[in-house]
């Protein structure tokens, strides 16, 4: 493995293959030096006081922790001057922010989950930023309707993992690379390229305290996990749950698995827990790149026609075989 900086990285992939254009290697880079910025404050936890709650709400209704609000106005303020964004969007945020007057406009929508699984951070658990790229339509307001798009439209996604490590796993729809912090450099380091995930697991990621309020085909589908080698699988499984989606994710992108946060009654009415624009999609995409496949558990994720910025679904994610057989239980089968 070259072990060559992301900036070379990008620069490669801009000049030499002539898969991304200035504007977005721009924009990588601003989101990577915006998540160094990140690792570093979570970093200093206790000792930097961002620990705790903030005080505040966001748009989701959940109690906000200092370094969700930190980590959103870091991704702002690092993106809004360069020129390369039309607007911006964040779990943390109800409306796009526009970007302000005084600079350039680009043609790039950005979206992100600045911190997920921030509830685990007053614990010192792996937490990570998430985003997406897609592009402004051609004449379209930069307001929520612009943002509106398939997952299948992202030019761009990726996360920042920020554990006993800092990683950042990128795919600009041509495989996914993973590169570490190397925190004396100060870079991002290629560690990592064309990740993938194997078809078959024996691994899954589910939070099981909710099983009595998932729908049945859910149910019969980690009954018969639970039920191992004597159980219509034929085979025994070993179960993950970290709270915070990046890890699990990389946990797959690394060893494989599935992950899923059904439907259940309790959050029927929203349609799911995870946010379809700045975990799901971004995710789906990356897992897709890295050969593995992504369901609302009974369509394609990246195929989903959004109808809102905070728009919440199912999500099952990881080996595609894996995958298939849950889908399958959805259908029936
Ligand atoms: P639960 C974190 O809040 C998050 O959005 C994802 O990162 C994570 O997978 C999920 O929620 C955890 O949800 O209900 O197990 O706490």
């Amino acid at each position: 493995m070259r072990r060559i900086s992301l900036s070379r990285y990008l620069i490669e992939e801009q000049r030499d293959k002539g898969r991304i254009d200035a504007d977005l290697r721009l924009l990588i880079e601003v989101v990577a030096r915006a998540c160094k910025r990140i690792s570093l404050a979570i970093g200093k936890g206790e000792l930097g006081g961002v620990l705790g709650s903030a005080g505040s709400e966001n748009v989701q209704g959940e109690v906000q922790k200092k370094l969700d609000v930190l980590s959103n106005e870091i991704l702002l303020e690092a993106n809004e001057w360069g020129g390369h964004l039309a607007a911006m969007a964040s779990e943390e945020m109800e409306e796009p922010h526009p970007i302000p007057n005084r600079f350039p406009k680009g043609e790039y929508l950005l979206v992100f989950d600045p911190l997920d699984g921030s509830s685990n951070i007053d614990v010192n658990v792996s937490v990570g930023t998430i985003f997406s790229v897609l592009r402004c339509p051609e004449g379209c307001e930069p307001g929520e309707a612009a943002f509106l798009q398939p997952g299948c439209e992202q030019v761009a996604a990726g996360y920042a993992l920020y554990g006993p490590t800092t990683l950042l796993a990128l795919t600009l729809g041509a495989g996914v690379a993973l590169f570490t912090l190397d925190r004396e450099l100060g870079s991002f380091i290629l560690t990592g390229d064309k990740l993938q995930i194997p078809a078959e697991t024996q691994e899954f990621a589910i939070n099981m305290s909710n099983q009595r309020h998932w729908e049945e085909p859910m149910q019969r589908y980690v009954g018969d996990l639970l039920a191992g080698v004597d159980g219509p699988r034929a085979k025994d499984f070993n179960m993950r749950w970290v709270a915070s989606m990046v890890a699990d994710v990389h946990r797959i992108l690394t060893r494989g698995g599935v992950f899923m946060y059904p439907l259940d009654a309790r959050i029927a009415g929203q349609g799911g827990k995870l946010r379809l624009l700045y975990e799901a999609n971004p995710m789906a995409f990356i897992v897709e790149q890295a050969g593995g496949a992504a369901s609302d558990g009974h369509q394609r994720i990246l195929d989903i026609q959004p109808q809102r910025l905070h728009q919440r679904i199912p999500v099952v994610l990881g080996a595609k075989n894996e995958v298939a057989t849950v889908v399958a239980y959805h259908r029936g089968n």
